[in-house]
């Protein structure tokens, strides 16, 4: 297999990075495109021999990185930053073509805040600090130790920037790390491995495997030498991935999926409560915080719909990498059948199919609503990730609120009406790790992110993430027992 591939003129390799070197595999997997199924090149495909070296790096390393103050290393995530911001175009095109979310977003957006991950946790370590304080004339101090090797296991429907959100905090916290981006987009992942090299950093500090996770994640979660393991993706994966930490007892940081509500109160801005709504296609669905479920209070569920539809229907399908494209292509054509499968076994439970319902040439479906949908259906409890919405109608804020707790997620809720009151009453109410009102996808890195129920275990951002990857210590100091004054 050749070292590296030509991603769209940028050139990747396609070798795992360990302990600052490129290690190939015996065997490989092939990468495509989803934007028009073409095939990008080989991947190395690791296993636990990989497993097992990239943790020996972190391991080696980890002492020399810890030991390092506090200072030089918010200088070289500052450095790593530096090298995002200068590579933004060649990393917003090949995570493009690689996972088919829209090329203006990951340039105007999604790549520039991989950099400020990077600027954020740097600056956010500077400033970690505890007033020490007295009990008794003992002085108690609260220090942040770095908790060791850190297993950090990403997904594909936003790689780069859901990674770095790990990947930032872990290096800020003295940690070092051993990323295993998603098999259906790992090539950001590797042109990480080159910034950070070229930032400076040393060698075994940050590595990345590649390869399947039914090969190369039990050795992964279950190795002795690992300290911490974050997880973003899929439920079952989660629970496969505890049951795996369990024999180490590691702590665990899962974010998972969802199944988030979006309310929409009859004194709502109709038209922001319509943009809201829509808004819930981007990225073809595939975004774990989205609000799939549209519940409307019946009594504008009519216009709101009506609406609906006109906005929905003039979004433009098609080429992620086109200016003027608004939904691209699903991940995968496994991801694609899945999605189907969900809107072919609704309708036959007797859903009706508003707009969309069907698969269009390639790999791309059809923004989809669908309504007359039980509440304890599939397509109302399940996750689908695609661009897929249900609506429900309710009567009154009681119904409202059982409607948007009644499944077994609970990362995010988004609330839209016109009255206050209204809004800290719900909000109140809502089981969700994050609630938008009147807004959706706003987040600041200072915030707590996460889910409650299967959405998740733990919180990233700020002081969670400081929290998470850092052994908490208390040191008390007695005033007597010393030689000298
Ligand atoms: O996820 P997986 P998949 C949801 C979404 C989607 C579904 C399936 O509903 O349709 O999950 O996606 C690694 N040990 N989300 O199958 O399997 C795998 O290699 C260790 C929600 O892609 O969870 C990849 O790197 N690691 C979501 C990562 O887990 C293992 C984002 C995620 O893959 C492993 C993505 C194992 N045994 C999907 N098996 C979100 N929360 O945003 C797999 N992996």
């Amino acid at each position: 297999m050749p070292d590296k591939i030509t991603v769209a003129g940028v050139s990747v390799d396609t070798r795992h990075w360990i302990g600052g070197e490129r290690v190939a595999s015996a065997g490989t997997f092939a990468d495509h495109s989803p934007i028009d199924g073409s095939a990008l090149g080989e991947i190395a495909r690791g296993g636990p021999a990989e497993a097992e070296a990239a943790v020996a790096a972190a391991r080696d390393a980890f002492p020399e990185w810890a030991a390092t103050p506090r200072t030089e290393r918010a200088r070289l995530l500052h450095a790593i930053a530096d090298g995002v911001e200068k590579r933004i175009e060649e990393l917003a095109i090949v995570e493009t073509t690689d996972n088919g979310a829209l090329l203006r977003s990951h340039r105007r957006g999604v790549i520039p805040r991989v950099a400020h991950n990077f600027r954020f946790f740097a600056d956010w370590l500077l400033s970690l600090d505890h007033e020490d304080f007295e009990t008794r004339g003992h002085t108690n101090h609260v220090s942040w130790d770095p908790a060791g090797p850190c297993v950090l296991i990403t997904p594909w429907n936003a790689p780069l920037m859901l990674a770095t959100w790990k990947v930032a905090p872990a290096l800020a916290a003295g940690n070092t790390v051993v990323l295993k981006p998603a098999e259906w987009s790992p090539l950001t992942a590797s042109l990480l491995a080159d910034i950070a090299a070229e930032a400076g950093l040393p060698a075994g500090v940050l590595n990345v495997v590649q390869g399947y996770g039914s090969e190369i994640g039990d050795a992964l979660t279950s190795h002795p030498d690992v300290r911490r393991i974050s997880f973003t993706g899929s439920v079952p994966t989660a629970k496969r991935i505890a049951e795996s930490a369990a024999a180490q007892l590691t702590p665990l940081s899962l974010e998972l999926g969802g199944k988030s509500p979006l309310l929409v109160f009859a004194d709502a801005d109709l038209e922001l409560a319509v943009d809201l709504a829509v808004e819930q296609y981007d990225n073809a669905g595939q975004v774990c915080l989205a609000g799939t479920r549209l519940l409307v209070e019946e009594t504008v569920a009519e216009e709101f719909t009506r609406r609906f539809v006109e906005k929905a229907t003039a979004l433009e399908q098609g080429d992620p990498r086109d200016e003027t494209t608004d939904i691209g292509p699903n991940i995968h054509p496994r991801q694609l059948e899945k999605i189907d499968g969900f809107v072919r076994r609704a309708v036959a439970a007797g859903a009706r199919t508003v707009i969309g319902g069907h698969r269009k040439d390639g790999q791309y479906y059809a923004p989809t609503l669908l309504t007359d949908v039980a509440q304890d259906s599939e397509i109302v409890q399940e996750e689908v990730f695609g661009p897929v919405l249900t609506l429900q109608t309710f009567a009154g804020e009681d119904e409202a609120v059982r409607l948007a707790n009644d499944t077994r997620f609970g990362l995010a809720a988004t609330v839209v009406t016109g009255d206050r009151d209204r809004a800290e009453r719900v909000t109140a109410r809502l089981v969700a790790g994050t609630v938008w009102v009147n807004c959706f996808f706003v987040r600041d890195l200072q915030a707590p992110f996460g889910g409650s129920r299967q959405s998740g275990v733990g919180r990233e951002g700020g002081t969670w993430s400081f929290d998470f990857y850092c052994d908490l210590k208390n040191t008390v100091t007695a005033p007597k027992g010393w030689n000298q004054d």
